[in-house]
């Protein structure tokens, strides 16, 4: 089992897509462990960001990012990281693929709707930064009729 730090952006918040892209993790079979909706500050940008802090482009996304509230999820699942990182698409909504949440509901680079860890490492460290207290461990009653016991 995995965790993955989710993040639905100031653009998701406001275009009145949270439901919809949250059902999309859920009927994925996989678990919300927290979720919370907050203002992510600038020194939260900044770190969250770290690696793109001096890149031309960190201070729209800074300015964007806390434009309005996110929503943040830890969600889990067996090789969530990589799995949820697909079900987003890539960075740009333009070149995501249909069926995938950028493809399906952004045409832009910046504003992307959603963002997941890329790596073990990264989760890690999101996760620390959005829920430092921790999420909620529980036995899934459906994790029967999700996957095979050997899976
Ligand atoms: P991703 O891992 O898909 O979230 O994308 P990146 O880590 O490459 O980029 C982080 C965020 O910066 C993305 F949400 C998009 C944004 N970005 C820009 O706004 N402009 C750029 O030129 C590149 C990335």
């Amino acid at each position: 089992m995995q965790r993955t730090l989710v993040l639905l952006k100031p653009d998701c918040v406001q275009r009145g897509l949270m439901g919809r892209i949250i059902s999309r993790f859920e009927e994925k079979g996989l678990q919300i462990a927290a979720m919370k909706m907050l203002h992510v500050s600038p020194s939260m940008s900044r770190e969250h960001y770290a690696e793109h802090v001096e890149k031309p482009f960190y201070p729209s996304l800074e300015e964007f990012i806390t434009s309005a509230p996110v929503v943040a999820l830890a969600i889990d699942g067996l090789n969530v990281i990589e799995v949820v990182r697909g079900m987003l698409g890539a960075t740009n909504g333009l070149k995501a693929e249909s069926g995938t949440i950028r493809g399906d509901f952004s045409s832009s680079r910046q504003m992307n709707l959603v963002h997941a860890s890329d790596s073990p490492e990264s989760a890690e460290r999101e996760l620390k930064i959005y829920f430092a207290e921790g999420a909620c461990d529980y036995e899934s009653v459906a994790k029967n009729f999700l996957r095979a016991a050997d899976e």
